[in-house]
């Protein structure tokens, strides 16, 4: 009895035992954004334990990140919000010796996100898309007619037409940088603007129909619309299309359809990074060169239908997606999406601030 106790005691404290205690890996990523059995893949393979935690918003991520000692090793920042923790000193130089696969990822895609990230350094680019219009076809059509502008942002931002929408339910994202910027960008102004009375203008638009809107949530909307609970939702690619999706694998009837406005949308890019202070940066690369093999990353976007940077993952993603325009849009679409623009911490909190009072009212 005393002698197992001491073999106990003894494998307990071999190296080996607590390398496989320090195989833990936090990763902080947004919520339906992997594949089901990503993670579970990773675990296996190489002998981790991964803790998977999910938000929908940037702000939420980034005021973890800013408090210090946030214990996670990989998080997924939107590209504006990355730059303006790169220059925080926030993040960690990614070592490209160990993330080989980096040589899978498009350069052009690259060479785009390199404007929030100089030369890469901290991020690699984990899925891409654009902030346009889900929406319920038959009910829209049922309230505005066979030319309901389904193509515009007038479908939201138009109180007239919102107003008719109601009923059924619109709903916005609560991400003050991509809304108020969207609703510029209808009034005809530049949605990179940071001068203020333009952001002002945008927020007062989303104020006009502020009545009309049943919630500002970022991700809500995706059951529910599947579901048929709301009509016209302004969100993500892919979270529109995992709507789309779910009510056709339900067979309720429901039809959804993504649209990317004529007058231009956001086109972003969201970025795997480590925390400065990461408890376990070897395996964090180690998970990002994961995820840039083609097949876990056509997995992925096979599964949230978003699109991807992985050039040699793309022959491994479904015809269905690559060849759809709502997730990788055409030539003709891509000119009218611009790129998020940063701001700095005083526009930041001018926005924050105008995004409080169209929530409130106040
Ligand atoms: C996934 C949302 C990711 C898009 N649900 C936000 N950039």
């Amino acid at each position: 009895m005393r002698k197992m106790t001491a073999i106990a005691v003894l494998l307990a404290s071999t190296p080996l035992a607590a390398g496989a205690q320090d195989r833990v890996l936090n990763i902080y990523n947004w919520s339906d954004y992997i594949a089901e059995d990503t993670i579970e893949k990773f675990e296996e393979e190489f002998d981790a334990t991964v803790n998977y935690d999910v938000y929908d918003s940037n702000e939420v991520l980034e005021a973890r990140l800013f408090a210090g000692n946030s214990g996670f090793d990989i998080v997924v920042p939107t590209s504006d919000f990355l730059r303006r923790q790169v220059d925080a000193g926030i993040y960690q130089e990614l070592d490209y010796d160990l993330l080989p696969n980096a040589e899978n990822m498009d350069a052009d895609l690259m060479e785009a996100a390199s404007v929030y990230d100089a030369d890469n350094a901290h991020s690699v680019i984990y899925m891409w898309g654009t902030t346009g219009i889900g929406y319920n076809t038959a009910m829209v059509e049922e309230r505005l007619g066979a030319d309901a502008p389904t193509d515009s942002w007038a479908l939201v931002f138009d109180p007239e037409i919102a107003a008719q929408l109601a009923d059924c339910g619109i709903t916005m994202l609560d991400a003050p940088t991509e809304m108020i910027p969207a609703a510029m960008n209808y009034l005809g102004l530049d949605p990179r603007s940071t001068d203020q009375a333009d952001m002002e203008a945008g927020a007062e638009l989303i104020e006009s129909v502020r009545e009309h809107v049943r919630y500002f949530h970022s991700s809500q909307y995706i059951s529910d619309l599947a579901n048929g609970d709301v009509c016209v939702s302004v969100g993500w690619s892919g979270d529109v299309f995992q709507a789309l999706y779910r009510a056709e694998e339900a067979e309720n009837g429901v039809e959804i359809a993504y649209v990317i406005p004529e007058e231009g949308a956001l086109q972003w890019f969201d970025l795997m990074a480590i925390p400065a202070d990461a408890p376990n940066p070897e395996l964090a690369h180690e998970f990002i060169n994961f995820v840039m093999r083609p097949e876990i990353t056509a997995d992925i976007t096979n599964y949230v239908w978003y699109a991807n940077a992985n050039e040699a993952s793309l022959e491994l993603v479904d015809e269905e997606i690559t060849s759809d325009p709502g997730i990788f849009p055409t030539e003709a679409a891509s000119e009218r999406l611009w790129a998020a623009q940063v701001y700095d911490a005083r526009v930041d909190r001018t926005i924050n601030r105008l995004w409080t009072q169209v929530k409130t009212g106040q």
